[in-house]
């Protein structure tokens, strides 16, 4: 590739050298796939997200293409260790969060169980932020993944497609006597597709994840103000939003969201045209999930497909349209459902306006057949001057679903109530899942090798035997390996903990981690509220010593959402105080792990003993972090919300530590005004002197470092319930240190974990999305 000997090549040359290879080895798989899928008419799935949060490839692409052991010998016959090339791969981060990842471990089942599932987004230059702290506080610095290339993506520019904004919409009879329509744009981009190959484990299907670059279309590029065009098209696909669980309403995020939109849309409508005659068939052939409401716009772009190019009447489209689209849900905080400006979005898309306006005027008709006008206000898709992304979603879809049971139970009994009453079998539950692969069998290999040693390895392929270890969770001697192997898991995030942030930590400490971004529900708030209880505590009184513990946490914060970042900035100024104060160091630590990313992740959660899911009851509507520890075997400390609750149903009310208030009470105190935080600051001396060190000068000498958070408990009424909730957190932290120290019952608790944590595989998830809502056959050779 270099035209120089193997000698004088870098470590960069290398791993570029070595992943162009496996792309190449993984090309007959590909071609095979596409071939396989077009001769045998199967039907295909396009899972359209906004991210796909994919981490590294390497490891488990060798992996899944069973040439590991084979390539990493190699390697070290030419003096190399696979690790070191293993570390020169950037984070693919084309996202936020719980959303972006799933969407990545949906692409690893869907290849692995031999389904034939694309993935379409963008191909954002940027990845989200990466965070630096300095002066204990969050620093965002730009995210250059691309930086060396990357080595899996092929480039397609003959693919290009052009995507059209702005600009105004002519109307005319046409010579047939029918109405038709011609879009006059004033801002035209080329969207080109860059395609990853999807390695499924130890088979032959390998899908494909495109990615769209916006490029500048030379036949239509405006003729003045060159630079503007330019730079507009380079924005485009310059960044990934930074909010996680908020919609960001800026209007370049709406391009973004009708970019991909329609890019991938033409793709698949071109393609369905090479084998079929007609796109009568489509839902038939064509499954397209959207991965919450971002890239709705699919629903009025194929409608216009369908009626502008293709001449097909309103309700014959609309019949495709709803036979091919469903639509997941993933959150239910009210301020974070989409909605637009109905000004932004005619503005923008002229005739895609013009078509949701159609669709609503149709479902209001409807609605009102039903005798059921007074429900407008839930169930328009346009209204007060807005356009609600999300009814948009369930009017155009044949499926709804939400991504726990509980949080599925919410949407049906409140945020979609009245869709649920008009139409209830359009609602559905599917639990989400991790790839088991990534996040046991590649992440955490000392107790992968520990489980085949035990079980054999039929849990690799059928995540649920995981059980088989079950008749196990007694034995002392595997409890005792089991131990072992946690205990050099540990080693491993010590060591990295040494290495970039140079504090020492104790391996024997409990290691208490809370990963996930940072938002006021998911209450990191309560997590160090309790950290600086504790140190008070022992601060006044020399007898009372808890058991060493290690609070690990790792968050990103939205760049503009500010007490997130005081709520970063807390931590870490407590984690100064307390790593340094040598009277109680040996007995409680914290660590504000930088950088919260996939691979970070794979580092820190195998290390875990206990796994923090506290947020307010109904507002974590899945969470998966909370699956990835479990399946390292963690405790679950947490109250029963999102899937904590399925969690719950597969261990035992006994094998994890759940506390503080369920749905219903918190449903209750909001109903009757009941919940004073006040109360709990005058009537509990512990949580007064924890509110009180934030103003004090108890952690720093500014008054005003910690004024958001003050205010928010104290006089914004503590919307996410902390202080209803320290005392039964604080008394739980108490009860998960009387676990730890019964050793042989610890360890007995965490096999059972990881015994029963096979339910939470992606694969479990994706058979029924298969199954249920996309009909898919797999993929035959
Ligand atoms: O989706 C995850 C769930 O496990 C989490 O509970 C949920 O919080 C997360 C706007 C979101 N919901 N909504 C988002 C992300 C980006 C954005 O711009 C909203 N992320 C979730 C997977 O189901």
């Amino acid at each position: 590739m270099y035209g120089r000997d193997f000698e004088d090549t870098s470590n960069v040359e290398r791993y570029l050298a070595l992943g162009n290879m496996i792309r190449e080895y993984a090309n007959s798989n590909w071609k095979a796939t596409k071939n396989a899928v077009k001769k045998h008419q199967t039907k295909q799935l396009y899972y359209f997200s906004m991210e796909f949060l994919m981490g590294r490839l390497l490891t488990s692409n060798l992996m899944n293409l069973g040439i590991y052991d084979t390539v990493s010998q190699g390697l070290k016959e030419l003096g190399m260790d696979i690790n070191d090339l293993e570390e020169i791969e950037s984070d693919a981060g084309l996202g936020n969060g719980g959303l972006g990842r799933l969407a990545a471990c949906f692409m690893d089942s869907l290849a692995s169980l031999n389904y034939a599932g694309n993935g379409n987004c963008i191909r954002y230059r940027y990845g989200l932020f990466k965070q630096r702290i300095e002066n204990d506080e969050q620093v965002e610095m730009p995210d250059c993944w691309l930086k060396y290339g990357n080595v899996w993506e092929v480039w397609k520019p003959y693919h290009g497609v052009r995507v059209k904004f702005g600009g105004y919409v002519d109307g005319y009879i046409n010579d047939k006597g029918k109405f038709e329509t011609f879009h006059h744009p004033d801002f035209v981009v080329r969207a080109v597709p860059y395609d990853e190959p999807i390695i499924g484990y130890h088979t032959k299907t390998t899908n494909t994840l495109r990615l769209w670059d916006a490029e500048v279309d030379e036949d239509t590029a405006p003729t003045g103000n060159l630079n503007e065009y330019l730079d507009d098209v380079t924005a485009l696909t310059a960044n990934v939003y930074p909010d996680d669980s908020t919609p960001e309403g800026k209007e370049l995020r709406l391009k973004q969201e009708y970019f991909f939109v329609c890019a991938g849309l033409s793709q698949i409508i071109e393609s369905h045209l090479q084998v079929y005659p007609s796109l009568d068939n489509l839902p038939d052939k064509v499954a397209i999930q959207l991965n919450d409401t971002h890239p709705v716009l699919v629903i009025p772009e194929l409608m216009r497909i369908l009626c502008d190019e293709y001449d097909y009447e309103w309700d014959d489209a609309w019949k495709i349209v709803k036979g091919t689209v469903a639509y997941t849900n993933h959150t239910v905080m009210a301020e974070a459902l989409e909605k637009w400006p109905q000004q932004t979005v005619q503005k923008l898309l002229p005739r895609i306006y013009m078509i949701i306006e159609e669709i609503d005027r149709r479902w209001k008709f409807e609605v009102d057949h039903l005798g059921l006008c007074a429900i407008y206000p839930n169930v328009a898709v346009l209204r007060e001057g807005q356009v609600h992304m999300a009814n948009l979603a369930i009017v155009g879809s044949h499926s709804v679903n939400g991504v726990a049971k509980l949080h599925s139970q919410i949407l049906v009994d409140d945020v979609f109530k009245d869709f649920a009453t008009i139409e209830p079998n359009l609602f559905n539950n599917k639990t989400n899942g991790i790839t088991h692969r990534r996040w046991l069998m590649y992440c955490n290999p000392q107790l992968t090798s520990l489980l085949e040693d035990t079980i054999g390895d039929a849990f690799k392929t059928d995540p649920e035997k995981l059980q088989d270890l079950m008749p196990y969770v007694e034995d002392p001697i595997l409890q005792q390996k089991f131990m072992d192997v946690k205990k050099q898991r540990k080693q491993i995030l010590a060591d990295y903990v040494k290495k970039t942030m140079n504090i020492d930590i104790n391996v024997d400490s409990i290691f208490d981690c809370q990963s996930k971004r940072l938002h006021a529900y998911k209450r990191q708030l309560l997590n160090i509220f309790n950290v600086m209880n504790v140190y008070m505590h022992m601060k006044e009184d020399p007898n009372y010593r808890i058991y060493p513990r290690t609070f690990f946490f790792s968050a990103k914060a939205a760049p503009s959402y500010y007490l997130a970042k005081e709520i970063i900035k807390l931590i870490n100024i407590v984690a100064d105080r307390v790593n340094n104060d040598p009277e109680t160091n040996e007995f409680l630590k914290v660590v504000f792990i930088p950088n919260y990313s996939v691979s970070v992740a794979e580092i820190l959660i195998p290390a875990a003993d206990v796994s923090e899911q506290i947020s307010t009851a109904g507002k974590e509507a899945s969470g998966t972090g909370n699956m990835k520890y479990m399946m390292n075997g963690a405790l679950t400390l947490g109250t029963l919300d999102g899937a904590n609750v399925e969690i719950v149903d597969q261990v035992g009310e006994e094998n994890a530590e759940i506390f503080g208030l369920h749905v219903e009470d918190i449903n209750h105190l909001k109903h009757e005004q009941a919940y004073h935080s006040w109360d709990y600051y005058r009537t509990h001396d512990e949580i007064r002197r924890v509110i009180d060190s934030l103003r004090n000068g108890y952690w720093t000498k500014d008054p005003d470092a910690f004024r958001l958070i003050y205010n928010d408990i104290l006089t914004q009424g503590d919307e996410f319930f902390v202080l209803a909730d320290f005392g039964a957190y604080s008394q739980a932290q108490n009860h998960v240190e009387a676990r730890y120290r019964d050793t042989n019952n610890w360890a007995r608790t965490m096999l059972i974990n990881i015994a029963k944590s096979g339910y939470f595989s992606s694969d479990r998830t994706i058979e029924e999305y298969a199954t249920q809502i996309w009909n898919l056959d797999k993929v035959t050779f």
